[in-house]
Formats: C-alpha cells, structure tokens, sequence
C-alpha cells in the first residue's frame, strides 16, 4: 500500500499520507470493515490528524479487502440478561460525530467504495463529498433486516441523492444495488473498473487538492445551508460567502495567474 508516502500503521484504520491528501483505509477485511468502538476511534482520528495538517487538502476513505465497510459490527451487540442496548448512546457518541465531521470539515472527503457497503457502511460512504465506486461495489441498506432505521444521517442524505420513493423502498426493502444501478441513480459520483478505482481516486484527491481550498470549504458550507434554506436564505447565504471568498489571498492569486495566463 506504500507508495510515496509516509505510512503509519494502527490496528483498525491505515492511514497514508501522501502528496497533497491523506488516504485512510479502514483495515478489518475480514469482518468486511465494520465498525468498532475501536475502529470509530481511529477513524476518528485520523480524520482530526488529516485537518490539522495544513499539508493535507483532501481525505481519501477506502476499505481494505473485499468490501468497503458492513456497518455497525454486530457482535458487539450483545444481549446480556436480556437487557437491550441504548443504541442512541453509540450514534451520539461516534456515528452522528462521524458524519458532522466529515460534511463540516474543510477537507473535502472522497469515498472509493471498493465493494459492498451496507447499513452505516453506506451512510459513511454517502456523508463523503464525492462518491466512487468500483464496478463490482454494491450498496445495500440493511438496517431493517436486522430490526433497525437507517442512520448516520442515512435517512437525510439518501433521499436527498435519490429522492424519497426510491430511498423509502430501499430502507424498507433493503434491496442491494449494484454501482451501476447506484450511478444511474446519483447515489455515486462514477463508477470505474475495479482495477482502477484507487488511481481514479488519487487523480480526484490531486485535483482537489491543486483546488484553492477556501473555495472547496466555502462550497461545502454553501451546500450545507442550501439543504434548509429558502432561495431568498441562500442567495443571502451565498453573497456572504462570496465576500469570505472574494478576500482570501487563494482568490487574488487564481485572477492574477490567469489575467498572466500562467
Ligand atoms: O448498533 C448500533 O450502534 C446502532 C448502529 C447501527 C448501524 C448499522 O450499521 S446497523 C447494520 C449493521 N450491518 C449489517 O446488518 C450488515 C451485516 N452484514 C451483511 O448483511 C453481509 O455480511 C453483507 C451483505 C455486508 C456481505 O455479505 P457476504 O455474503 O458478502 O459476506 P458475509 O459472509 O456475510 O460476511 C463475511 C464475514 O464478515 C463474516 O464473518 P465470518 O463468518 O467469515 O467470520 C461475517 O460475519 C462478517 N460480517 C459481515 N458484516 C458484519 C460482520 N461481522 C460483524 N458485523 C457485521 N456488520
């Protein structure tokens, strides 16, 4: 997995810090990446260390082995004298910090959905601010199977990609969706073939990384409001942001180079 970079190697998460963008590869292929208290934890922090390098101008997430990650690890549910778990006290403690993270932070994050992706596997996938996915990848929701709703903000960000009838039909059927059927549908930004979508997830994080990275956080911050706001809000909205933009050194010197044509 070494390639130029610096890598650090943790138990659950590899993290590879390369030129311009940091690349964090969630590291149980054989329980098919699912999340841990541990694995949130180190993806966690390598997500912090990623935004607290000035270097780094993008996060790249993949999975290690056959799949990109299965959700919440369910044998760490375990039923002990019958009592049931509050699942509310993990989402506010690691899944709903997860996905606030990823859509607030200056980085932008880039998902290569190397293969399955389900439950909460597919709500980290979809939280990422550009989606691709390897030919054979497939998504499935797969929280009703086993008795729950979508969550990690699955059930605000799906309909949103793919409208209410068909997120509605995929949480209560947990039908699987090939990457294809997920691009025809705007669940995914493209699909490649598998040999390529990891070079074809460098190429993206390069690009955005050679990308002024106060328009790229002012972008996400934009987005952000659009999903609540009224057109009056957002045009609002958007003429602050512009200001923010339109002062930041990363603007004058963009007009300067192409006024020289460099
Ligand atoms: O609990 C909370 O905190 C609330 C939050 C919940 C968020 C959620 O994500 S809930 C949804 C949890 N995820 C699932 O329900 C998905 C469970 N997995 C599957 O349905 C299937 O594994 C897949 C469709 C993802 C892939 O199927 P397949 O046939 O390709 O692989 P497999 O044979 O089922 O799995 C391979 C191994 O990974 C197997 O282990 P083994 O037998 O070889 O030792 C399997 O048990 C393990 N594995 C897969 N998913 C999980 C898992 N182990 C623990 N937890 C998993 N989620």
């Amino acid at each position: 997995m070494e390639m130029a970079g610096k890598m650090v190697e943790s138990r659950t998460v590899l993290v590879t810090r390369r030129d311009g963008y940091h690349e964090i590869v969630l590291n149980r292929p054989d329980k098919l990446n699912a999340f841990t208290v541990g694995l949130h934890g180190e993806l966690m922090a390598a997500l912090r260390e990623a935004e607290a390098d000035d270097s780094c101008r993008a996060v790249l997430i993949t999975g290690a082995g056959r799949a990109f990650c299965a959700g919440q690890d369910l044998n760490e549910r375990v039923f002990t004298d019958g009592v049931a778990p509050d699942l509310s006290e993990n989402l506010a403690a690691r899944y709903n910090p997860l996905t606030t993270f990823i859509r607030n932070t200056r980085l932008p994050v880039v998902a290569a959905v190397n293969g399955v992706a389900a439950g909460a596997g597919a709500s980290l996938a979809f939280a990422c601010d550009i989606v691709i996915a390897a030919h054979s990848a497939k998504f499935v929701q797969s929280f009703s199977r086993i008795g729950l709703i979508p969550d990690a903000g699955g059930t605000w960000i799906l309909p949103r990609l793919i409208g209410d009838a068909r997120a509605r039909a995929l949480f209560m059927l947990a039908d699987t969706i090939s990457a294809k059927q997920a691009a025809e549908w705007g669940m995914v930004w493209k699909i490649t073939e598998d040999s390529a979508l990891l070079a074809e997830a460098a190429d993206i994080c390069l690009r955005l990384a050679a990308t002024p990275g106060s328009a790229i956080e002012l972008i996400k911050r934009a987005l952000a409001t659009s999903q609540h706001n009224t057109l009056d809000q957002q045009l609002a909205a958007e003429a602050e942001l512009q200001r923010q933009a339109g002062i930041h050194p990363e603007y004058r010197e963009s007009v300067e180079r192409f006024r020289r044509k460099a």
